[in-house]
């Protein structure tokens, strides 16, 4: 009821806008005024005031940049990650150098030639050397763009090499299940038919490859320096494997298997001791503070990067990286899943 009063007033706020508009309009015209003549006063101020937003906005740019660009993400730890970064920083510069010309050319010329009473616009219908250059130049510049950005995606899909770490990652509203292939290196089979509360990924227990198979929940591990190939599956709608601080991410399909590799580079308690994440978690642990949360560390995470439904912002999962023999220890002290029967 509030919600539908609310409504009515703003249309009526609106009507009445539009009503005092035109008893001010037929105010001035009995005055003598002659409200819809565009005078060169007039001009002269819009030229003002696009000239005043242009400053304003560029201070805002400015504002924008000081404030997030510090809570961007840290270095990348993957060995493809800094391809991607590099990718992205050459496209944020090139946009960049573009949208501080075009802005000042807008809002400058906007202010220098307001109109003058006296003026005259120039009769300029065609010019072919302008088409030229605004055809050739951004057809080079984003040939480029999308040669470098070709180039990074073939390295990065290419075949995972064979002795790669095969784990599979299995996303249902809203949790992530991680699956280590085992000793054998080969995922056992599954069918969504064998689903249960229990095995939440159909396991088949008749597939041999599958009788080493771990099974783990909130937290996995891999190894640094190892290549890792990542098998994605999903139940019941599409999600999207997110793992920012790799720069990696592939959407997770059901009825079908997607894959993903990398190879991290800087184990967690490496990327904990680094100067911008000790800055970005100082930053986070006061917000956290302020809301009496309990401080936290710095962890990587794998992320659900498709809105999946109500509980999609909640679909996440540690994933510690750490030295060749950590990850060994820390795998066999993990039970097969059909030994923990
Ligand atoms: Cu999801």
């Amino acid at each position: 009821m509030i919600k539908f009063l609310i409504y009515v007033a703003i249309i009526l706020t609106v009507f009445a806008i539009g009503y005092l508009v035109r008893v001010f309009e037929l105010a001035s015209g009995l005055k003598g005024n002659k409200p819809h003549i565009i005078t060169e006063k007039d001009n002269r101020l819009n030229g003002r005031i696009m000239l005043t937003f242009l400053v304003v906005f560029f201070l805002f740019v400015i504002w924008n940049l000081k404030s997030f660009v510090p809570l961007t993400l840290p270095k990348s730890a993957s060995e493809h990650g800094d391809d991607l970064d590099w990718l992205f920083n050459f496209n944020m510069a090139i946009l960049f150098i573009v949208f501080t010309l075009t802005h000042i050319l807008l809002f400058y010329f906007a202010y220098k030639y307001y109109g003058r009473d006296n003026n005259r616009a120039t009769y300029f219908p065609h010019s072919n050397k302008l088409e030229m250059i605004w055809t050739v130049i951004p057809a080079i510049v984003l040939a480029v763009i999308i040669i470098f950005g070709l180039r990074a995606w073939n390295k990065i899909t290419a075949k995972a090499s064979d002795d790669a770490i095969v784990i599979q990652l299995y996303a249902k509203q809203f949790d992530w299940t991680a699956r280590y292939a085992g000793a054998d290196n080969k995922l056992g089979d599954s069918n969504y038919k064998l689903i249960t509360d229990e095995n939440a990924l159909g396991m088949d227990e008749k597939d041999a490859k599958g009788a080493d198979d771990i099974v783990v929940r909130n937290e996995f591990h891999i190894p640094v320096g190892k290549e890792i190939e990542f098998k994605l599956n999903a139940r019941e709608v599409i999600h999207s494997a997110f793992m920012p601080h790799f720069r990696a991410q592939m959407n997770c399909v059901p009825g079908m298997t997607t894959m993903l590799h990398f190879t991290p580079t800087v184990t967690t308690e490496e990327m904990r001791k680094d100067p911008y994440v000790i800055e970005l978690m100082k930053g986070i642990n006061e917000a956290r503070a302020k809301r009496g949360e309990k401080p936290e560390e710095f962890n990587y995470m794998l992320l659900c990067n498709k809105i999946c439904g109500n509980s999609h912002y909640n679909m996440q999962m540690t994933i510690i990286v750490e030295s060749e023999a950590d990850y060994n220890k820390w795998l066999s002290s993990q039970k097969p899943f059909f030994a923990k029967k």
